[in-house]
Parts: structure tokens; sequence; C-alpha cells
């Protein structure tokens, strides 16, 4: 089976876009690829964490993998930290990363600019995407479930393997070594199929995120009916009254539209706009009522399942330690073919 790995920040609540970006095609794939899935707290520390948060952050996020339908007889879970090869990796790996290529990535951009020119911008931060590659190169994963907002940092990783490969491997004199790691794919919903981007309840042309300062951006996985009602009742939307996708001067409409097909089994989108011509109250106030009842409907049970598995620590321990030593194993045999590639010194 071919293997994947992918990653949520324990960085806040898990919203929509994760869901519908990621997590839900995680899901999907469990059973016909080798899964391999993260909880990312070290991404998480490249922005300030509360150290008495983030180690409960760590095990909600992965109970949250659970309640969404992860099956650890099918996939294995772990946490970063609990992988020192991810750093030690990473730290090789910034050693052969140009500094202009970081300077390009644009979520490093946003969130530098986000931050503001008063907050100084740490090196963490800067060198985020190379972590990520490390995360993936270690398991040598052949495609990257993510949403359309990592794309960029895929290509990131795929010429940081291939860079590596061609200096310590192609042209190794006198021998050349195979290619220590492969070059992943991104796997991203294409459209039609779901939501890639999940965009902002308040700002049609910002994408769903964790770090909005507002609330009433995002839908939480956690949130109950009655915020839900009041997030989509208050979320931003347009004067015109017929509910059409895909019209890029109403970018709020398309947003909707699109989550509320993705979460009604992404039927045809002209079955969708002939069920909205028939609301009642019509237009925006009865789409508004039918999408929020809908997300309910989808997350009551996975809020259910998540409380469940919240209260059962021990095994929320037991299957985190069983991907922990599974992960080691993995990736200290990927970290020991790399530094040997190097040049390195390496212990027998
Ligand atoms: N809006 C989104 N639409 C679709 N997919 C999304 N993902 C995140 N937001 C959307 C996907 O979720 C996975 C984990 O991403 P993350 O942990 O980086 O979450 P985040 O919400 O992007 O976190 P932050 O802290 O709020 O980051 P910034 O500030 O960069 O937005 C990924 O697969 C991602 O594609």
């Amino acid at each position: 089976k071919p293997r994947v790995l992918s990653g949520v920040q324990p960085t806040g609540r898990i919203h929509l876009g994760n869901y519908l970006g990621a997590i839900q095609q995680w899901v999907t794939h469990q059973y016909d690829y080798d899964s391999w899935f993260c909880v990312v707290d070290m991404h998480a520390i490249t922005v300030p964490q509360d150290p008495r948060q983030l180690a409960e952050d760590t095990l909600s996020t992965a109970a949250m993998y659970l309640a969404c339908g992860l099956d650890p007889a099918h996939c294995r879970i772990f946490v970063q930290s609990q992988v020192p090869a991810h750093a030690e990796l990473a730290w090789l790996l910034n050693c052969i990363t140009p500094m202009g290529w970081l300077e390009k990535m644009t979520q490093y951009k946003d969130k530098r600019q986000r931050l503001g020119d008063d907050t100084p911008v740490n090196l963490g931060l800067f060198a985020y995407p190379v972590l990520m590659a490390a995360d993936i190169l270690l398991y040598r994963a052949e495609r990257v479930p993510v949403g359309e907002d990592q794309r960029q940092h895929l290509e990131l990783t795929r010429d940081i393997a291939r860079t590596f490969n061609h200096t310590f491997c192609r042209k190794r004199k006198p021998h050349k070594l195979p290619s220590v790691f492969r070059e992943p794919e991104a796997l991203i919903l294409p459209e039609g199929l779901g939501v890639s981007r999940v965009m902002s309840l308040t700002d049609g042309t910002s994408k769903m995120s964790k770090s909005a300062p507002s609330d009433m951006s995002r839908i939480n996985l956690l949130d109950d009916a009655d915020t839900i009602r009041n997030k989509i009742r208050r979320c931003k939307t347009d004067t015109e009254r017929h509910l059409r996708f895909d019209d890029p001067s109403r970018p709020e409409c398309n947003n909707l539209l699109h989550i509320y097909r993705a979460i009604t089994g992404n039927r045809p989108k002209s079955d969708i706009e002939r069920e909205l011509e028939t609301l009642n109250p019509p237009g925006w106030a009865g789409f508004k009522e039918l999408l929020a009842e809908a997300l309910i409907s989808l997350l009551g049970p996975i809020q259910e399942r998540y409380h469940q598995f919240r209260n059962e620590r021990l095994f929320l321990e037991e299957v985190l330690s069983r991907g922990r030593e599974e992960a080691n194993l993995v990736a200290n045999e990927t970290l020991r073919t790399a530094k040997e590639a190097m040049g390195f010194a390496v212990a027998s």
C-alpha cells in the first residue's frame, strides 16, 4: 500500500477547514493507504503557546482524530515531539535549504504580516516548512493529504528531497548511493469532491484558520448547536437573493454553498441550486437555517465520540504509545541513512 502522512497542529480548536480539507480525507484513505497521522506539536511552538496547555491540547487533538473516524487498527497516530528524529532531520535539511526558498512561502509572509512589525519573528516560524519536510521525508511518504494552503509547502518538500538525493546520493563519488528520500505528492481534494480551501465566515477571501483573532470567523468542531446557529446567522453574506455556485464576485456565497454541499453528500451543484430555490423563508434566511442544521447534524456525533475518547485517557495514551514506538522505528532508520549519506560517523 502507498504510504500517507499528515498532521494538524494542536494550536487551539480544530475547525471545519481542518476537517473538510484534511481529516475527512485521512478517514477515507486509512483503509487504502499505509496511514500515519501525527499531532504536530513542534510546529505549534513556532508561535507562542501556553506551556500549561500544550500537552492537554495535544491529547485533545489526538482524541479529535479518533472522534472524526480514524481507527487505530488501520492507521498509526503519534505525537511529533515524541519522535526526536523529526527535529534532527530538520536540522540536516536546514543546512541544505536556501533561505530564498523559505522567503517565498506565502504562509510565512501572511503570518508575518498578521503578527505586525512590532512582534519579532522567530527562526522557527521561518523554518517551519523545513520541519514539515522532515516530517514527511522521514516516513518516505508517497502522498500527503492536506488542504490547498499546504500545496506550496509540499512543492518545497519535493525540492528539498531532490536537492538532498542529488547532492549526497547521485553525485557521490566513487559510488552512487540509492536515493534516501522519496518525493511526495500532495493529495488535495479536486474541485467537485469536497472543499480543499474552506474560507472564513467573516471574509470569503481569507482561509478559515485557528489563528484568526475572531472566533466568529470559523466553525470549531466542538461548537455547540447554539454557537453554530449564531455564527451562521451572523456570517457575512451579500445582497443578492439567488444562491448560485462559483460566482467569483460572491466569495462568501460560494464558500457557504461549497461547505453545504461537502457536508451533505457532494450532490451535483445544480441539484443544490434547485433545492435552494424552494426554501421557506427564501434566500439567505432559509439557507442559513439549513446550513446551520446540517452542520449541527454533522458535528453532534463527532462531539459525542470526542467526549468519550477524551475521558478514556488510558486508551488514548495507549494508542499514542503504540504510534510512538512504530514511528520511532521507521524514522530512526531513515535518519540513519540520511546521516550516513551526508558523511556523519554513524555509530553502528
Ligand atoms: N481553511 C482550510 N481549508 C482547508 N484545509 C485547511 N487546513 C487548514 N485550514 C484549512 C488543513 O488542515 C491541516 C492542518 O492545518 P494546521 O494545523 O496548520 O491548521 P490551521 O488552521 O491552518 O492553523 P493555523 O495556526 O491557523 O495556521 P495559519 O495561521 O497558517 O492559518 C492542513 O492539512 C491544512 O491544509
